[in-house]
């Protein structure tokens, strides 16, 4: 009797990725976008939000994609007055009820090799290990090519009354 369940497995994923949001074992993923690439480029950066809504300290500790070779865990800082990038072979911890926030010129995901070029409007599908919480799937829209921030969410409009 897999099928109900796997049916409603589909359904809840379904719910998931629509909303931009993902949970697991206290990890709860929000937010998450990339940007365009120009042609011929090869790297990318993924953003997202992680809250630990646990009550033990958990770490990502890596990512994956089908649409790339790898992704790393980048953190770009001020060395000086140079900006400077460099790979968290340990990753990111986020401690219980931190959050922490994968954004443009900080921690971000750093996409390696993609096998085509990132267009917007397209998506990324991501899976994200974690220490503790294992692997949480999700999907990163493809934003324009000077985004610095994911796209609003759409919510209703609101109501005027005369
Ligand atoms: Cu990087």
């Amino acid at each position: 009797m897999a099928f109900p369940m796997n049916a409603f497995r589909a359904a809840m994923l379904g719910l998931c990725l629509s909303s931009g949001q993902a949970y697991a074992g206290g990890i709860e993923v929000s937010a998450p976008w990339t940007r365009a690439t120009a042609p011929g480029a090869s790297v990318a950066a993924g953003y997202l939000v992680l809250m630990n809504k646990g009550t033990e300290a958990d770490r990502l500790t890596g990512a994956s994609t089908a649409a790339a070779q790898k992704v790393e865990i980048h953190e770009m800082r001020m060395d000086g007055d140079i900006m400077k990038m460099r790979a968290l072979p340990d990753g990111v911890e986020i401690r219980p009820g931190e959050t922490v926030t994968l954004k443009p010129g900080g921690v971000h995901l750093m996409i390696f090799g993609l096998k085509q070029r990132l267009l917007p409007g397209e998506t990324v599908a991501v899976t994200l290990s974690f220490a503790k919480a294992g692997q949480i799937d999700v999907v990163l829209p493809v934003q324009g090519v000077g985004a610095m921030a994911p796209a609003p969410v759409e919510t209703e409009p609101p109501k005027v009354s005369y």
